[in-house]
């Protein structure tokens, strides 16, 4: 009797996304095990390339494709990562019986591996080293966008009028100097970037200039700039001394930052934290509450089984 041809099922060995300022062009790889004859008829490819040979292939009303033909029973299928061709290609396989498995043990193992050399959050070490424990018991794995921002750091932006206190906020969130600060209002011109660790997350903090109307075309490219920086942000932090400050309405903010609050007796009020980057006091308080909005501690469990996102 003729052995029995494995049965082909699919993964998508990488995450698709939408071009954004963290991916703007990528592939996504969807890798098939089993017996591939089905798939010519499945997608509309004609011939599939021999075992060890790769081509160019259309799949009709989906993408132009990559089809490798790893091995036999290991055929991969290079696209563009936009969500909308994943969708088609998972669509074509249910139709032609191919079933959808979880990214294998090998791709989620190959990525813990890279995971624990390169994590930037301190606070990604434990849920990683919990990870194969976790494998060797069936459960849902998690694909929560948050748990994923402890590897792929996200952007947070400080915003306020000028003269705020943001520059000197980055330093002293840095612990050292890396914005001029000066008391002349509009210093800041282009945007300052820093990778900082808050409270074990490592974030992309991003200086802006002030905003106010102005009539000098540069600073008000600046501003320009600053707020197409802020629609992009995971996390908007305003940051005033003015607890009336009409500026946070404009934003979807995260947090308000009452600045300089060596200067003033009276206590924040509900809602916002109150920080002096010359004394430091509430410089703590603001890095956990960040890291809070952004990965609450409720996530952060060490029995979560996490689909590790891909590091492109
Ligand atoms: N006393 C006190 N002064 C501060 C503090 N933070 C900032 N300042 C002062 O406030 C002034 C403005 O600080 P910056 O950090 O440059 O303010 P900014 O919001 O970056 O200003 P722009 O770049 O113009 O938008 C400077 O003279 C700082 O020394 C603080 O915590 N306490
Ligand atoms: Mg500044």
């Amino acid at each position: 009797m003729p052995e029995q041809e494995p049965a082909l099922t699919f993964a998508l060995a990488t995450a698709p996304r939408a071009a954004s300022h963290t991916a703007t062009a990528a592939i996504s790889i969807v890798d098939l095990r089993g017996d591939p004859s089905a798939l010519p008829r499945a997608l509309g490819i004609g011939s599939l390339p021999d075992p060890g040979q790769m081509r160019l292939a259309r799949i009709p009303g989906i993408d132009e494709a990559l089809i490798c033909r790893i091995a036999r029973h290991h055929t991969q299928i290079h696209t563009h990562a936009g969500p909308f061709v994943i969708e088609k290609l998972a669509a074509a396989f249910v139709r032609a019986g191919i079933t959808h498995r979880q990214p294998t043990p090998a791709t989620q193992a190959d990525l813990l591996d890279h995971w624990l050399v390169h994590t930037p959050s301190r606070r990604a070490l434990d849920l990683l080293l919990a990870q194969p424990r976790l494998r060797e018991t069936p459960g849902t794995p998690s694909a929560d966008p948050r748990l994923d921002r402890l590897l792929l750091p996200p952007l947070v932006v400080a915003v306020g009028r000028p003269n705020g206190g943001k520059s000197s906020l980055l330093n002293a969130l840095a612990r050292r100097s890396i914005a001029i600060v000066s008391e002349t209002p509009g210093t800041t011109r282009d945007s300052v970037g820093a990778l900082l660790d808050l409270d074990g997350l490592a974030v992309r903090w991003l200086d802006l200039p002030g905003i106010r109307d102005t009539d000098d075309p540069i600073e008000a490219e600046a501003i320009r700039r600053a707020e197409g920086w802020v629609a992009r942000a995971d996390a908007v932090i305003h940051c005033t001394e003015d607890p009336a400050d009409t500026l946070a309405g404009r934003f979807d903010t995260a947090l308000t930052v009452l600045t300089k609050a060596d200067l003033r007796a009276a206590t924040a009020p509900a809602g916002t934290i109150a920080c002096s980057a010359r004394t430091s006091e509430g410089i703590p308080e603001l890095a956990r509450a960040i890291r809070q909005s952004l990965v609450p501690d409720a996530i952060l469990t060490t029995d979560t089984l996490w689909i590790l996102p891909d590091p492109a």
